[in-house]
């Protein structure tokens, strides 16, 4: 089975979960886009109905008005019933990395506000340490004095040999969030210890704006490997 199958096979599952009438966080990335077009797919046949659709990104708005899913916001649905979402990593406890695709900050908006949250992987996503694998932890940033802030990051995790590095666009140009932000990705040789306490620590940086950890969000992850699928609950 190659990734994106394995990626589709979490993705039904976790539309299973779905039941008509619900407030639905839409998630962002190859893996939710899966999900995404399996509920627009089971509205079309008739399968769901009553759904509303939150989503976590432009891209995925995009994607769910093509699909004809009815979208509101988390103005008018301050409660989502249910989120579904992928992650770049996932550790024992079901904390998350997430951010690489460069939503992080409209995805744990609305997956804060969610009653149950499934995270959808394939099983590469798995890690036994968050931030440990070399791969970027992603921090959204105001633009303002962006080097500032970065310099603060890196220096803060310079015991775990931290690089921060600004997320760059196609054309080298400063990578810009759907909010107007900016994101620099932390590349850590060790993980971060205690994640808590990092979290904090990193929120406490004025021009930060949030993180791509996302601790003890995930009600439930659905793993897809080559040997079938395992579902963790919290
Ligand atoms: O950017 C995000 O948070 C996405 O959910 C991402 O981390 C997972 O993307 P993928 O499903 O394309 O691997």
């Amino acid at each position: 089975l190659t990734q994106d199958e394995l990626k589709k096979i979490a993705a039904y599952k976790a539309v299973e979960f779905v039941e008509s009438g619900m407030v639905l966080g839409l998630g962002t990335g190859s893996t939710a886009k899966h999900a995404v077009d399996r509920i627009g797919e089971l509205l079309r046949l008739g399968k769901l109905k009553n759904i509303v659709g939150i989503p976590t990104s432009k891209k995925t708005q995009e994607q769910a008005l093509s699909l004809g899913i009815p979208l509101s916001d988390l103005d008018s649905h301050p409660t989502v019933d249910l989120a579904i979402d992928g992650a770049d990593e996932v550790d024992p406890h079901l904390n998350l990395v997430k951010g690489r695709g460069g939503s992080l900050l409209r995805e744990k908006m609305v997956e804060g506000a969610c009653k149950k949250f499934v995270c959808i992987v394939d099983e590469s996503k798995l890690v036994n340490h968050l931030g440990g694998s070399g791969l970027a932890m992603p921090v959204e940033i105001v633009p303002f004095c962006w080097e500032f802030t970065a310099r603060k990051l890196q220096n803060m995790f310079e015991d775990s040999g931290c690089v921060a590095k600004l997320r760059n666009g196609a054309k080298g140009e400063p990578f810009v969030t759907d909010n107007g932000n900016y994101i620099v990705d932390l590349y850590l040789q060790k993980n971060m210890g205690d994640l808590r306490v990092a979290s904090d620590a990193i929120l406490r940086i004025a021009g930060v704006v949030e993180h791509g950890m996302f601790l003890d969000m995930a009600t439930t992850v659905i793993v897809a490997g080559e040997l079938g699928i395992t579902i963790k609950n919290k």
